[in-house]
C-alpha cells in the first residue's frame, strides 16, 4: 500500500486524520524520540517534517529520528528544494497554486523531480494554497507570493478546482505556521464542497476545538505544529487526536 492510500484509508476509518508539523528548526531542546513516542501513542496519524527556513542542517537527522520512533506514517512538507531524503515514507510534492511565482509553479518541482524519482521517493501532487490571516507569515515571505485573502472562498474554490482539473492529487489550505488566525471554516466549506479532493488544513490552528471546525467544515486532514512547540504533552495532543476523530463533516 502506499503512503497516500495508507492516509486515505485513515480518512476513510477515522472520518478526518490528524497530523503533527516538526519544523526540524524549532524542535530546538525537545526530546524528539519522546515527542514522537508519546504522539504515536496518543493518537496522532502522522507526521510532516519540514519548514519555510532552515536554519539548522537538522532535517534529515530529525526525519531520521522521527521514522525510528514511530510506524505512522511520515511525510516531508517541503519548505525548500533542501528538503529531499530517501528516509521518509513520501513527500507532498507542493505546487504553490495560490502564487504566481513560476519557482514554486514549475522551477524547483522540475529540479526536484529527477532527484525524488532517483530515491524512489513516493510523490504525493499537492496543490498548496496559502491564505492571508492578517500578518505575514515565513511561508509568504519565502515564496515571495500573495495569500488568498480569507473572506474570498470563491478565489480558493477556483484554485482548488483547476487543481482538480490538472489531475493533482490533493489539497492544502494553510494560513502558514504560527498564523494569527486559521484558515476561515468558510473557505473549507466551500472548497470541501466543490471539489473531490482530500484537503489538508493547517496554520494556527491553537485549540482541539479549532481541529474540529474545520473538520465539520470538510477537512480531511488537520495539521498542528506551533501548539506543541509550547505543550509537548500527550493531554494536548489526545485532546486534538480525539476532536478530530470525533467530529463529523456537517453536511448543509
Ligand atoms: C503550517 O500547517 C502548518 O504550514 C502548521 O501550522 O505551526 O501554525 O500549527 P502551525
Amino acid at each position: 500500500m502506499t503512503t497516500f492510500e495508507r492516509l486515505i484509508r485513515i480518512r476513510h476509518e477515522r472520518g478526518a486524520g490528524y497530523l503533527i508539523l516538526l519544523d526540524p528548526d524549532k524542535i530546538g531542546d525537545t526530546d524528539l524520540p519522546a515527542f514522537i513516542r508519546t504522539a504515536t501513542e496518543a493518537g496522532a496519524d502522522g507526521f510532516l517534517v519540514g519548514g519555510s527556513l532552515m536554519m539548522t542542517n537538522q532535517f534529515e537527522h530529525a526525519l531520521g529520528i522521527v521514522k525510528r520512533n514511530t510506524t505512522l506514517p511520515v511525510l516531508i512538507f517541503p519548505g525548500s528544494l533542501f528538503q529531499v531524503s530517501p528516509l521518509a515514507d513520501a513527500i507532498l510534492f507542493l505546487v504553490l497554486i495560490s502564487g504566481r511565482n513560476p519557482e514554486h509553479l514549475i522551477g524547483n518541482q522540475v529540479l526536484a523531480a529527477p532527484i525524488i524519482r532517483k530515491m524512489g521517493l513516493e510523490a504525493i501532487s499537492t496543490g498548496y494554497m496559502l491564505v492571508d490571516s492578517g500578518k505575514t507569515t515565513s511561508a509568504e515571505f519565502m515564496s515571495n507570493t500573495q495569500p488568498i485573502p480569507p473572506h474570498k472562498p470563491d478565489i480558493a474554490v477556483a484554485h482548488a478546482l483547476a487543481a482538480e482539473l490538472i489531475g493533482m492529487k490533493c489539497l492544502y489550505l494553510d494560513a502558514g505556521s504560527g498564523a494569527d488566525a486559521p484558515v476561515p471554516e468558510a473557505m473549507i466549506q466551500a472548497v470541501a464542497s466543490r471539489c473531490g479532493l482530500p484537503l489538508f488544513v493547517g496554520g494556527g490552528i491553537r485549540t482541539p476545538e479549532d481541529a474540529a471546525a474545520r473538520v465539520r467544515a470538510g477537512a480531511s486532514f488537520v495539521v498542528t505544529g506551533t501548539v506543541h512547540e509550547e505543550d509537548g504533552e500527550a493531554r494536548l495532543i489526545r485532546a486534538f487526536a480525539q476532536a478530530v476523530h470525533s467530529t463529523k463533516l456537517k453536511t448543509v
